[in-house]
Parts: C-alpha cells; sequence; structure tokens
C-alpha cells in the first residue's frame, strides 16, 4: 500500500478549487501517477492559466464549475481549505461517501510518518508562532520549513526536491476538519475565539473543528496551550502525552516575568523582553508558545535566545510602515476578526485612529467599544460600515469613509502628531479586494506615496 492508497476504491482522485492547495495538490498527485480530475467554480485569466499548466501535466481540469456526479465517483477527494463544507461538490461528495482529504492531509502523507512536525492552530497569534518556531528551528542549525494556512501548501513542500528535516506548520480548522491523520510531533493551540461564524453554524462547530488537532495524540505526542485563555482551559480536554502551558500574567512552563521584564521557561530566563523586537504582549505569548514547542524538541536555550533576538515582524501583522509627520501608520491587515483586532488595540500605546470595516463575519462590533479609550476616531468603510456605526456610536466617535483611498486621506486628515493611524479592520476584505495581504500592500503604497 503507498500513501496515496485508499482500501476499497480505485478510480481518479477529484481536487476540488484551484487556488494555492489545489494546483500544488494536482501537481503532486500527477507526480505520484494519480488519475486526476481538477475543477473550479470560479473563471478568470488567472485560474485559465492554472488550467493549462495542469493540462500539461496530465490533469483533466474543468473552470467555471464542477461536474458533481464525477466527484461522486471518485476514489478520493482532495480539498481546497477556502471551499466551505456546504459547497454542492463537497456535498456531492460526502452523499456518495468518497473520503475527503484536506490538502495538508494529502501532503503530509506524501512527506511520509517520518517527517516531524510542529502544528499550530488557534484563531489568532498563529502564523507569527508558526514563523517563528521556523526561525528558532533554523537558529538551531535544522533545515525547517514552515508551511500550511502560513502560504506554502504541504503538497509544495512534498514536491521539492529538497526535503526539510522538520516542518513548522500552520493549519486552520477548514484544514483540520478533513485531516483524519494528523499527528503532530508538537501540537500548538494559541488560544480559542469567536471567528468564521460567516462559514460556521455555531461557535462550537469552530472549536471543535480546531480540537481535532488532539485526535490522535499518543503518550509521546506534546502540547502546548495558553494558560491564560479561558476558552482554551474550558475546551480543551485533558489529553494523551505532555502537555505545556503559557501565560504573559503568572508563573507557568513558559511566561513572562513581568518584574524582571524577561521571557522565562520554568525559573530560566530565556531572553528580556527589551531584547525581543516584537510589540505587544500578544507577541510576547507567541514567543512563549513557540519557545516551549522548540524546546520540548530539545532544542537548546541559547538557540531560543538567539531566535527569538533576530524575529521580524511578519507582513499585515502590526506592520510598522512608516512615520509620515509624527503618525505611525501601523498594518494589520490581517486581523480579520474581532478578537485579533483587540488584540492590536491593546498593543496600542499612543493615541490612534483605527480603520475598521470590509466584510461583516458575524460578530457584534460592541465588543470592542469599552477597549477604544485610546482611539481619536473610528472610520468605518466597506460593506460592514453601517453595522459598526450602529454597535460603535456612543462609545467613540465614528466617522463614514468611502473608497479606500479616501478612508486613508481621511485618516490622514484626523490624526495628530504623536498619533498611530491602525489599520486592523476585524473584517475580511473580500467585498473590496482579492484578500488581506492585498488590502495591506494597498494600505503601503498609499503610505509610501504620502
Ligand atoms: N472555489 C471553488 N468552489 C467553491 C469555493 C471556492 O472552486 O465552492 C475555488 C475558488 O474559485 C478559488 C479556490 O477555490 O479558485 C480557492 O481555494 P482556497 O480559498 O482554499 O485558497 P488557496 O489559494 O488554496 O489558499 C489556501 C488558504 N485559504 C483559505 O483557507 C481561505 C490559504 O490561507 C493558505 O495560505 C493556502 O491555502 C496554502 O495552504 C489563507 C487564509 O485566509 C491565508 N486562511 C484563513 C485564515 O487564515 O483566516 C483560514
Amino acid at each position: 500500500m503507498t500513501w496515496l492508497d485508499v482500501p476499497g476504491r480505485a478510480g481518479e482522485v477529484a481536487v476540488i478549487g484551484l487556488g494555492r492547495s489545489g494546483s500544488a495538490a494536482t501537481r503532486l498527485l500527477r507526480a505520484a501517477g494519480a488519475e486526476v480530475y481538477a475543477s473550479d467554480g470560479g473563471q478568470g485569466p488567472g485560474l485559465e492559466a492554472t488550467a493549462a499548466a495542469l493540462r500539461a501535466l496530465g490533469a483533466d481540469v474543468t473552470v467555471g464549475g464542477h461536474d458533481t456526479d464525477r466527484i461522486a465517483a471518485a476514489r478520493l477527494v482532495v480539498l481546497s481549505p477556502g471551499v466551505p463544507p456546504g459547497a454542492a461538490p463537497v456535498a456531492a461528495a460526502r452523499d456518495a461517501g468518497v473520503p475527503i482529504w484536506a490538502e495538508a492531509e494529502l501532503g503530509l502523507r506524501a512527506l511520509g510518518e517520518g517527517m516531524p512536525y510542529v502544528a499550530i492552530t488557534g484563531t489568532n497569534g498563529k502564523t507569527t508562532t508558526t514563523a517563528l518556531v521556523g526561525q528558532l528551528l533554523e537558529a538551531a542549525g535544522r533545515r525547517a520549513r514552515t508551511a500550511g494556512n502560513i502560504g506554502t501548501p504541504l503538497s509544495e513542500i512534498a514536491l521539492a526536491a529538497d526535503r526539510p528535516d522538520i516542518l513548522a506548520v500552520e493549519l486552520s480548522s477548514f484544514q483540520l476538519h478533513d485531516m483524519p491523520t494528523v499527528r503532530p510531533t508538537v501540537g500548538v493551540v494559541t488560544n480559542l475565539a469567536p471567528d468564521h461564524l460567516d462559514r460556521y453554524p455555531s461557535l462550537e462547530e469552530y472549536y471543535r473543528d480546531k480540537l481535532r488537532l488532539f485526535a490522535n495524540a499518543t503518550p509521546d505526542s506534546f502540547w502546548v496551550t495558553n494558560a491564560d485563555d479561558a476558552n482554551s482551559e474550558q475546551w480543551i480536554p485533558p489529553l494523551r502525552g505532555r502537555r505545556r502551558r503559557f501565560s504573559v500574567t503568572a508563573p507557568a512552563d513558559g511566561w513572562f516575568d513581568r518584574d524582571a521584564a524577561s521571557l522565562k521557561v520554568g525559573d530560566v530566563p530565556v531572553i528580556d523582553r527589551a531584547r525581543f523586537p516584537l510589540l505587544g504582549d500578544h507577541n510576547v505569548a507567541n514567543a512563549l508558545a513557540a519557545a516551549l514547542a522548540v524546546h520540548a524538541l530539545g532544542l537548546p536555550v541559547s538557540a531560543i535566545t538567539a531566535g527569538l533576538g533576530r524575529a521580524a515582524a511578519l507582513k499585515h501583522r502590526m506592520e510598522p510602515i512608516r512615520e509620515v509627520g509624527g503618525v505611525l501608520w501601523l498594518n494589520d491587515s490581517k486581523a480579520t476578526n474581532i478578537s485579533s483586532t483587540e488584540v492590536a488595540i491593546a498593543a496600542m500605546d499612543r493615541p490612534f485612529v483605527l480603520l475598521l470595516g470590509g466584510r461583516h463575519k458575524g460578530e457584534p462590533y460592541t465588543r470592542l467599544a469599552g477597549q477604544l479609550g485610546r482611539c481619536r476616531v473610528v472610520i468605518a468603510f466597506g460593506e460592514a460600515k453601517p453595522l459598526i456605526v450602529a454597535d460603535l456610536r456612543g462609545a467613540v466617535e465614528v466617522v463614514e469613509g468611502g473608497r479606500f483611498d479616501e478612508v486613508m486621506a481621511l485618516a490622514a486628515r484626523l490624526a495628530r502628531s504623536g498619533d498611530a493611524v491602525l489599520l486592523s479592520p476585524a473584517c475580511s476584505s473580500y467585498d473590496m479586494f482579492t484578500n488581506y495581504e492585498e488590502r495591506g500592500g494597498r494600505f503601503r503604497a498609499l503610505v509610501e506615496a504620502m
């Protein structure tokens, strides 16, 4: 039996969605000699180009729709994370009893049981934590790669000629939903908070997908969880294996000793807060999570100290762009839910103008109301504008913005020297942009043009 065999089933593999994951999965499947039917419901020149490249590799590709009968007859479906479980092609596969694997499941199976990986999930901070784990492993001389939701599909790693010796894998709830054999060497949950209520019928179902990370826990498993997060403490059950907790408020396995201004693993100082370059307590928590994860793998504290000292802010995550006329412009476009924006607000140490808006994801904005003490004004924009205005009026001054360049010009007028302008929208970007990266890129371009 090979990594691709599904007991009792034969025929072609159906790949659904041809973004980064579906495209990489199709290439991996073709390289493994499988017959592939790949389809995408979208249209456009980009998808046509992808389709042509995959056809050249011998895949049968449809764009602009899915042949659901063909998908229902497949031996296996490989699913892109952005395709919701209720979508017609997914429902067709499920109703016909076809096994469904997330693209990440496919990639990890291809890499084989021998590939160790740290898997990081959670609502917020998982990308930063994944990047930090990757940096710490590299600082210790390991040939590490980051993969998964952070950007590079696992299938792409599996296809690459130079095999890493360990991975830092970011997993979203969408991916975990269809990963029946996930079994990380070390698993990290950064925190659990409401998100994706546009896709999940309830919060419980969203959390349940996150908790699938633990489904195959063994006595050898290693888990890192957040002692400060009441949701994690409540929802994560007792686990097989060893569990370590991090805290920025009290002594724990990994903790922030505020009096000594030092990040510690147990009693051992790892790095002074002043030497760790990322802004905000939330990034101290991410650093502690990453430190505990690599410590579990046997990395020496000296390597952790060196790696954390060299950490750099990721794009679109509390990323300082530059100061213009005494106003600091901060790009936190990745904040696509309320709790992520709460974290950004908590990290602000000067007055700020907050750019809030985009496509609404289901949670009320009233939760932000009590935290806007330093906020000079909120500029509401995008589809969520009327909801934001209704939810925050009375708590803070709210003005309405139009197009994104007008929002930026308005922010420049309203901010005073010594302020910051914070793009931390608490919404997805899909009403005005292709994705959050494009939104953050536009923010940067407009600031650079000032
Ligand atoms: N599509 C269909 N049928 C449908 C719905 C969509 O064919 O019913 C097609 C679309 O037309 C599109 C394709 O599916 O062409 C897109 O697939 P995708 O949304 O899964 O996007 P990918 O490019 O494969 O990117 C995915 C992740 N995207 C999502 O989970 C939405 C990327 O995470 C990830 O980096 C990438 O795989 C590599 O692993 C992004 C993300 O926003 C950053 N993640 C969410 C988050 O962090 O909140 C979960």
